[in-house]
């Protein structure tokens, strides 16, 4: 058997009950095959695959917290700090009740790649817990925050561990979970990213990951002799990452027709008023059925069904296997030119290979999300210099890393001699640098 199909194996065996995470390392290492088949001897004396799949450790522990009512619930916090061979563990916290280790290790071991990708000397983890904010009052997501942070401050530091948020954890969160690191640890540090401006934030953080996606998205568009501009979108979700896709289209002259919740979503032909969605979302944090009030001529549907729009372009934004291949059928079929991840893995391996077959451009999460992440390591840096950069000075570092993200992917796949390949060219580029660094420090 090869190298490669024994460690999948071995996953598949040794970590039962977590699909995610088997699917996430499906999709690397199968991509990985000729570069792992080149150095197959000296990789499985070194029995680097193993050690890539591993978590270097995780945490698991109890959060305690008390309601409204004055009733106690018990939630369960995870860190998992996948690789840290080119930098201190980065990625995001996720409160939503799917999560359980499995989902965590599936975004821990993503992390690792996306954040090679962005060349900044960043290593991957993840973390996370099952609390539902929904419906919780300010005070309820404080008490929470501050059991969870309770326990995750033995863990983490601006050297060692640097958290951020994800879905279910933005701006309030982020600002709950400083308050608390700082008042246990007594140490004012960046130890967190997507702080608020007055202490410690970074301009341009909370746009970044859906800025980033469209920076690449046009990019990757026109290396294939392709406009953005007149484009029309479909996105998915309509948190953080969607709501700044959104914009970013508008920006760039294309127009984004769809979004979505985890209850319905909505068409809108006119293009989506981001400021209508950022009062529901952002300030209201309330459901989409709203947008209706804002916008007379839009549509709202209840279910999901933004795949079955016609569009050029098509930017999942809400969660991991959320496109599924009767999705990417219909997408392909309605003349669909690309898909671009701007959430974590939301579409299935077998959509993925459909849209590849179809000759749809398909753009991984782990590159086309990475905006994000790349922007919280720009964040790290502003922290350790003691200032602040301007808007205009993240921004175009965001969009020039973004641009050499799509030109590593592409070059990557074509020296493989599988042009056009940009899942194989994203985990080879985001690979290589790990694997040498990894190589370099010996047996750890
Ligand atoms: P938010 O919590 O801000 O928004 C998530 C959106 O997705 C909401 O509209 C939510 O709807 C919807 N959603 C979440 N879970 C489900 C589900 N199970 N079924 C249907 N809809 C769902 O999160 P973000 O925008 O930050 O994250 C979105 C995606 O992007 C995630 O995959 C995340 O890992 C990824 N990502 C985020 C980055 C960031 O910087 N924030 C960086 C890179 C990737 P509802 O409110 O109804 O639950
Ligand atoms: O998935 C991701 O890259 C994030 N949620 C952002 C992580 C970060 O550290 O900014």
């Amino acid at each position: 058997m090869s190298y490669v199909d024994e460690v999948i194996e071995s996953v598949v065996a040794k970590n039962p009950s977590e699909p995610e995470f088997h699917q996430a390392v499906k999709e690397v290492l199968e991509s990985l095959r000729p570069v792992i088949e080149e150095k197959e001897e000296v990789y499985r004396r070194e029995a680097l695959l193993e050690r890539i799949v591993n978590p270097e450790r995780q945490f698991k522990f109890r959060v305690p917290w008390v309601d409204d009512k004055g009733q106690v619930h018990v939630n369960t916090g995870y860190r998992v700090q996948f690789n840290g061979a080119i930098g201190p563990y980065k990625g995001g916290l996720r409160f939503h009740p799917s999560v359980n280790l499995g989902i965590i290790k599936f975004l821990g071991f993503e992390q690792v790649f996306k954040n090679s990708l962005t060349g900044l000397p960043i290593g991957g983890g993840k973390g996370g817990s099952d609390f539902d904010p929904k419906g919780k009052s300010d005070r309820e997501i404080m008490a929470f925050c501050q059991s969870f942070m309770t326990e995750l401050c033995k863990y983490i530091g601006a050297d060692t561990d640097v958290p951020a948020g994800d879905i279910g954890v933005g701006g309030r969160e982020i600002g709950y979970l400083f308050g608390q690191y700082k008042r246990i640890r007594g140490v004012y540090e960046g130890v967190l990213t997507g702080k608020g401006l007055t202490y410690g934030g970074s301009l341009a953080r909370t746009e970044a990951t859906g800025y980033g996606l469209l920076y690449l998205t046009e990019e990757l568009l026109k290396l294939n002799g392709i406009e953005l501009a007149g484009k029309t979108c479909a996105v998915s979700g309509s948190g953080n990452v969607a709501i700044y896709a959104i914009q970013k289209a508008h920006q760039l002259g294309a127009k984004a027709v769809t979004c979505s919740d985890s209850t319905g979503w909505v068409y809108d032909p006119e293009g989506i008023d981001v400021e209508a969605l950022k009062e529901i979302k952002e300030v209201k944090r309330a459901r989409l059925t709203e947008y209706k009030k804002y916008r007379p001529n839009s549509e709202y549907h209840e279910g999901r069904g933004v795949w079955s729009v016609k569009v050029d372009v098509a930017l999942p934004c809400a969660t991991q296997n959320e496109l599924l291949l009767d999705d990417a059928k219909q997408l392909a079929a309605n003349g669909c030119i690309a898909v671009c991840e701007g959430a974590n893995m939301p579409t299935t391996l077998e959509a993925t290979e459909y849209l590849q077959q179809n000759n749809v451009i398909f753009a991984p999460g782990k590159a086309a999300n990475a905006g994000g992440v790349a922007t919280s390591a720009l964040e790290m840096s502003q922290n350790s210099e003691r200032l602040s950069w301007t808007f205009e000075e993240v921004d175009a570092k965001l969009q020039q890393i973004m641009v050499n993200i799509t030109h590593n992917m592409n070059d990557a796949a074509k020296r493989y001699g599988q042009e056009g390949n940009y899942v194989m060219g994203a985990n080879v580029a985001g690979f290589e640098k790990v694997v040498n660094a990894m190589m370099a420090q010996g047996i750890v």
